[in-house]
């Protein structure tokens, strides 16, 4: 039995698996990862800092002009489409097989592939919000106004609603997330390098029976899991779900 086969019958007998995903489920959509060679931390963008500490929060709160450059520069990416890994895993949640998508991914394109149960541990690009007073906003206005975008409100600054380094996640998002990875009876790992935390750390409330890696490069789970694929997620997902129904 191939791979897929296998992971086709795990899908068909599950009915409560999770997908715990990364920037990899992104790079069939045209958006790069953050440490494959050709990731985004990988760039040479700016002599002074590295990405890693561009995308932090003392930067933004330090250098908010750079902080924006670079943020509109490298992070949206607005025109990228799902891929064929979110329609399968919005195909599988439809059919009742999958009960939540957690993901470090801010690109939103889960729910744009029609993906109902997203934690979005890291937030989004498409939501933003003013320091301040709180007043929600959109992604254009965060492209449009430069060098930096100020409330309408209150004049307070509108920042992204992604989680930077050094910011803590959003409380009732990780509870969900481990409500749904503890309550798992399958929990599909893939397309991250499972480096950053607390988000990687969620995947050890996991205790059910098949625990599936889909990643190009090893990770630290790939020793406990029943099935480790070293092949593209998006197509791999896509053809496990037409393998199990069809
Ligand atoms: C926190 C938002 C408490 C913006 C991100 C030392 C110093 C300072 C801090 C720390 C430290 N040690 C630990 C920390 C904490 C830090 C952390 O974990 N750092 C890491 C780097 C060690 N974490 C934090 O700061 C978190 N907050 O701890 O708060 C606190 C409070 C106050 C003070 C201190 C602490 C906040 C973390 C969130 C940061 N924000 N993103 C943005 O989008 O950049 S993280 C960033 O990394 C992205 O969100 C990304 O999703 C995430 C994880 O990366 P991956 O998704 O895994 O992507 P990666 O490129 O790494 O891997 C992709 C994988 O896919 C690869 O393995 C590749 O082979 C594979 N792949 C690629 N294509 C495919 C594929 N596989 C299959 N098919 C393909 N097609
Ligand atoms: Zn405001």
């Amino acid at each position: 039995m191939t791979d897929v086969e296998r992971l086709g019958k795990i899908l068909a007998q599950s009915s409560s698996a999770v997908f715990f995903g990364g920037a990899g489920m992104s790079t069939e959509s045209g958006i790069p990862d953050f440490r494959s060679a050709d990731g985004i931390y990988n760039q040479k963008l700016n002599k002074t800092f590295s990405p890693e500490e561009m995308a932090s929060h003392n930067f933004f709160v330090k250098h908010p002009e750079e902080f924006f450059a670079f943020y509109r520069e490298r992070f949206v990416y607005l025109d990228a489409k799902p891929n064929a890994g979110h329609l399968a895993l919005a195909e599988l949640e439809r059919r009742g097989h999958l009960s939540a998508v957690v993901t470090q991914n801010i690109d939103g394109l889960h729910q744009v592939a029609g993906s109902q149960v997203v934690y979005e541990l890291h937030g989004s690009i498409r939501r933003s919000y003013c320091v301040k007073c709180g007043a929600k906003y959109g992604i254009d206005f965060v492209m449009q106004n430069k060098p930096i975008p100020y409330c309408e409100v209150c004049g307070g600054t509108v920042k992204p609603d992604v989680v930077l380094y050094g910011e803590n996640l959003d409380s009732e998002t990780i509870g969900g997330a481990i409500r749904a990875i503890a309550q798992a009876d399958t929990l599909i790992v893939g397309g991250t390098s499972l480096i950053v935390y607390p988000a990687a750390g969620l995947i050890d409330y996991f205790s059910g029976q098949h625990l599936i890696l889909i990643n190009k490069t090893a990770t630290r789970a790939d020793a406990d899991a029943e099935l480790v694929i070293r092949e593209p997620i998006g197509k791999t997902l896509a053809a496990a779900v037409k393998e199990a129904f069809g």
